[in-house]
């Protein structure tokens, strides 16, 4: 049987999904991660991150035997690397953790194998992945020297999956495949088609790692633009969510929406792989970069007009004595993600500048991280709307949009996601 054995390295947010999926399909599934602690807990089938469903499709992959976890590679039919590409300063990729990744499973790999990075990359990333797995194994040929004749097979087959809908996307979406050579390509749609119900479209790797990048750069310009337009409708005095909604009724328009800025894991990180390479003609690509990194600081100006203001309406109060209420703390609608968060970054600014009292309300999640614990105070949504005098939305979840508007027009509301204008 092809791919008797399939190992997945990295068990985070695409990792474990995908390493459970496939062991849905009854494929001995063997996940690698260097966190003793996640691998400790999948192997208890549970999990270690939130994504919908994905606690009972762990639990029955390990419990039937098709799913285990381990700190150290063992040898597999195919080798799905799926590690962060953070950035270092100045935006420069990080390749260490495929570089290790790749180092790991190098000493395990074995003719006929094949290795696909998954991972978000920069283009050039899977050539220097071969190039590194190839410096380990002297004894083994490969495509970047061997092309079809090689031993091992290697191909970049990016996900791109939405958080929250993982486990759906994975099986429907269509994939690139981005094969070194053909034959790579071929052996990883025949992978792929274990579970993928979606088309596999044959490129090749550099190709189809900057698809990867594409599709994320796109959805960061088309939301500067959203962010840009809010900036310039609130000069003009002019509701920037009407104007949309208006605009995208052209059969030709389809402008997405502003907010308090872009945050997560891949929209904000990955065009600056695109500009860390071509920086003299990725110009549109780094400004809307630019203007969507610069949203929250605007909108926390906006609090401070709105507190003046605030004052200005009821001078008996001092600024000491006003409370203000951060709705909201995640990067999006509906989840409990609170990493790379422009509403946790706006919500800790002012907590640290504002002199009266901070207090957010998350129904998504039931303690305050660590680094947001300084001065800011969880509040249930129904206390902050009896104890607050300035309300900030910052992320459109459903509790927030079910509310009855009359329970909030007595308090001075900015509403950075337009779902009460
Ligand atoms: N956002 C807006 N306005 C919008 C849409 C989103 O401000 O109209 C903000 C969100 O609030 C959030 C950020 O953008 O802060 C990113 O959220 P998202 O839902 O756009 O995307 P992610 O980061 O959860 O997932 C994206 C997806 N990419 C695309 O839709 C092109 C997903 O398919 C990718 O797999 C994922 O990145 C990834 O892993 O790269």
């Amino acid at each position: 049987m092809p791919f008797a054995t399939i190992s997945v390295i990295g068990l985070g947010y695409i990792g474990l999904p995908t390493a459970a999926v496939f062991a849905s399909r009854k494929k001995q599934v063997i996940g690698v991660d260097v966190n003793q602690n996640a691998v400790d807990i999948i192997n208890r089938g549970q999990i270690h991150i939130v994504e919908p469903d994905l606690d009972m499709v762990v639990h029955a992959a390990v419990t039937e035997g098709y799913l285990r976890a381990t700190t150290q590679p063992e040898p597999a039919d195919a080798f799905l690397i799926a590690v962060p590409t953070p950035f270092m300063g100045d935006h420069v990729p990080d390749l260490t953790y495929i570089e290790s990744a790749s180092k790991s499973i190098a000493p395990v790999l074995k003719k006929g194998d094949l290795v696909i990075l998954e991972s978000t990359s920069p283009v050039g990333a899977t050539e220097q992945m071969a190039a590194w797995l190839a410096y380990a194994r002297p004894d083994l040929t490969f495509p970047q020297t061997h092309g079809e004749n090689s031993d091992i097979r290697i191909a970049h087959c990016p996900e791109r999956v939405l958080p929250g809908h993982v486990l759906r996307e994975l099986v429907q979406n269509d994939r690139v495949i981005g094969g070194m050579t053909p034959k790579c390509s071929e052996l990883a749609i025949s992978l792929y088609k274990v579970f993928v119900q979606g088309e596999c479209i044959v490129t090749n790797a550099r190709t189809a790692e900057m698809c990867k990048l594409t599709e994320n750069s796109f959805r960061d310009v088309n939301i500067a633009f959203a962010n840009e337009l809010s900036m310039i409708c609130d000069e003009l005095g002019i509701n920037v969510w009407e104007l949309i909604r208006l605009a995208n009724r052209h059969p030709r328009v389809n402008i997405l929406q502003p907010g308090p800025g872009v945050g997560g894991h891949c929209i904000a990180v990955d065009p600056w792989f695109i500009v860390s390479k071509t920086p003299k003609q990725a110009q549109l690509i780094r400004t809307a970069r630019e203007v969507n990194d610069s949203k929250p600081d605007w909108v926390i100006e906006k609090v401070k007009v709105a507190v003046a203001e605030f004052l200005q309406a009821n001078p008996e109060k001092t600024a000491k004595e006003v409370t203000i209420a951060c709705f909201g703390l995640a990067f999006k609608p509906d989840i409990d993600d609170l990493r790379e968060s422009p509403a946790a970054a706006i919500t800790k600014n002012i907590t640290m500048n504002h002199p009266g009292r901070t207090v957010a309300v998350e129904p998504n999640i039931d303690n305050l991280p660590e680094n947001l614990l300084h001065r800011l105070e969880l509040f249930s949504l129904e206390k902050a709307l009896l104890e607050t005098d300035i309300v900030v939305l910052l992320v459109d979840h459903k509790e927030f949009k079910s509310l009855n508007k009359k329970t909030i027009c007595t308090k001075k509301v900015i509403d950075t996601r337009g779902i009460w204008t």
